[in-house]
């Protein structure tokens, strides 16, 4: 849900106007509005050569995980690890959009611990890749579109830290 459906909802359920802080937040969703749609664009229309590109600098610093007896060798785990990734960064796109991090947290983030921790991931590893992929992504942009890309991949790695 986008912050001025949000806002709506609550403003309603008490049969009131939007708060002056409310319509601030509106403010800031439509200023940046421009921008996030660029980033969405780039992030989207580039998403192979990100997920690509991070992966090898992944499994570059952390040849641990693509060596044997690794949460990622072999070809099959590979492409899981790297179809990982992907979702992380579908995920940021709806963030970016929704100018909210919460559709990032309920669909990829909620128990995220313990399902990577079941799986034998090294989530470290994982918070690492989605880093890798905000370096490729962001050298992509402008300094300002940069900056506010870089607060949804940092929300995602602070959340696997
Ligand atoms: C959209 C929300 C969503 C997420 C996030 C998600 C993650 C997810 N990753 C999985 C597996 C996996 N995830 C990885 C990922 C990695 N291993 C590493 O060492 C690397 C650090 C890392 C890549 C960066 C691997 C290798 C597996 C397969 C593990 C196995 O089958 O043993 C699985 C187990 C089922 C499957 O194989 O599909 C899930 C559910 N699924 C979802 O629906």
């Amino acid at each position: 849900m986008s912050i001025v459906t949000k806002s709506i909802v609550n403003a309603d359920a008490e049969a009131r106007y939007l708060s002056p802080g409310e319509l601030e937040r509106i403010k800031a969703f439509v200023t940046t509005g421009a921008s996030r749609l660029r980033i969405a664009q780039t992030l989207t229309e580039s998403r192979e050569r990100i997920v690509k590109t991070a992966g090898d600098q992944l499994f570059q610093k952390r040849p641990d995980v693509v060596s044997p007896g690794g949460n990622a060798y072999g070809e099959e785990m590979t492409a899981t690890c790297l179809r990982d990734m992907d979702y992380y960064l579908r995920l940021i796109t709806y963030g970016v959009v929704s100018g909210d991090v919460t559709p990032i947290e309920e669909i990829g983030l909620v128990g995220v611990r313990e399902m990577y921790k079941s799986l034998g991931t090294d989530i470290g590893a994982v918070s690492q890749s989605v880093r890798e992929m905000k370096d490729v992504a962001t050298s992509m942009m402008s300094a300002e579109d940069s900056s506010e890309a870089a607060s949804y991949f940092d929300y995602v790695i602070g959340a696997m830290q």
